[in-house]
């Protein structure tokens, strides 16, 4: 008699693709763009900049800006901080971990992945469609841990009274002088810098260059301090990969050490690792922007590997709009050959889904409210 048992088995997903390295990306691959004109008073030599940003964002939806208006001062100084909060003890890191509040700020330890279902706002169909469940289960050790931070906002504020989810006060360590000044600080300037590029787009894509300010009146901007182990290559390679993704907000504002690491997937399925330029920040548009745009701007897949030996440090700034935001196809993006492709999307809710889906042991539903 066979000792061999059959049992009955639900089907399975067929495995995962085995990730492939990346290569450096050639110096015509990734455009750099030089912002120098938006201080200066020609407008047309700003036009002309609202267009090449406008293509970059259309045809690889990254970009790497350089005469920023940001000062280096501020960028040295929030990696100084980083460096300073990551170097705490866990338990004094633990103090501020984002499990304590529902707003999803503060401590995010090293692959602590919640267990705890509880999922709030709303899926919207075409939003952040590389999360699905298949891949959430194929994540593999990806040694990074981060500190995330938004507007703070105090308890009497309006939309703290009332519940508004992901509105209140940030988590802080309690060890840590000068951190708290300098992370707001960061988020402030950050949000200045925003709005430059929200009339840059605006502009690109032919339309008032305040046209985004609507959206961005007490934005869910956040402010995202990561540190990065680095493994040997596969575990890396797996790690990273894993965790590939495209940006949910409008857009990000990325500064990335001169460790590298950063790669994104090319129109031909290649992975370039985005060179580290000096003063520069690397500028990506999210799947919100995406939206928008009708599918015009590029919501780029990418994903952080660390196999260079060396600690990495980045500060990701994901411009999200204000929560009540409803995001519909741009008037200019739409014609008879590019018709909406959705009707509306609440921009929080979404925002809201995507959250506790991906940190879902904290997404515990709000206090009693409207909401
Ligand atoms: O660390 C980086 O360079 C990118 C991080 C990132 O893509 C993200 O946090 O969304
Ligand atoms: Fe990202």
């Amino acid at each position: 008699m066979s000792d061999i048992q059959t049992v009955a088995t639900a089907p399975v997903a067929p495995p995962m693709p085995a990730p492939k390295l990346g290569r450096w990306a050639r110096p015509n691959e990734l455009p750099v763009i030089d912002f120098a004109p938006m201080s200066g008073r020609n407008e047309e030599a700003k036009e002309r900049l609202a267009r090449e940003v406008h293509d970059a964002c259309r045809d690889i939806g990254f970009l790497t800006i350089v005469n920023h208006p940001v000062p280096p001062q501020k960028i040295a100084e929030i990696f100084r901080q980083s460096k300073r909060f990551f170097a705490l003890p866990l338990e004094s890191k633990m103090k501020a971990y984002m499990g304590h509040s529902n707003l999803f700020r503060g401590y995010l330890p090293m692959d602590q992945p919640g267990q705890k279902k509880a999922f709030r706002g709303k899926a919207i169909e075409g939003f952040q469609p590389h999360l699905d469940p298949a891949r959430m289960k194929a994540r593999k050790p990806h040694m990074n841990e981060a500190f995330q931070a938004s507007l703070e906002l105090p308890e009497d504020d309006p939309d703290v009274v009332a519940g508004k989810p992901l509105h209140g006060h940030n988590l802080w360590p309690d060890d840590l002088p000068g951190f708290k000044e300098a992370v707001l600080d960061y988020h402030t300037t950050m949000t200045q810098f925003a709005a430059l590029l929200a009339s840059v787009f605006a502009r690109g894509l032919s339309l008032p260059a305040d046209y985004f300010a609507q959206f961005y009146r007490k934005p869910l901007i956040q402010v995202r301090l990561l540190h990065y182990l680095s493994q040997d290559q596969q575990a890396a390679l797996e790690g990273g990969d894993s965790r590939a993704h495209q940006d949910a907000g409008g857009f990000t504002m990325l500064q990335q050490d001169d460790v590298g690491g950063l790669e994104i997937k090319s129109k031909s399925g290649e992975w370039l690792i985005v060179p580290p330029v000096e003063n520069s920040f690397v500028v990506n548009i999210g799947d919100s922007m995406r939206m928008w745009t009708n599918n015009r701007f590029a919501s780029t897949l990418h994903r952080v590997v660390n196999h260079y030996g060396r600690e990495r440090y980045s500060i990701g700034v994901f411009a999200n709009p204000d929560y009540d935001t409803v995001i519909r196809p741009l008037s200019t993006c739409v014609d008879a050959e590019h018709p909406p492709t959705f009707e509306k999307m609440p921009s929080g809710e979404a925002l809201l889904f995507l959250y506790s889906r991906v940190w879902p042991s904290l997404g515990e539903p709000d206090k009693a409210s409207g909401y």
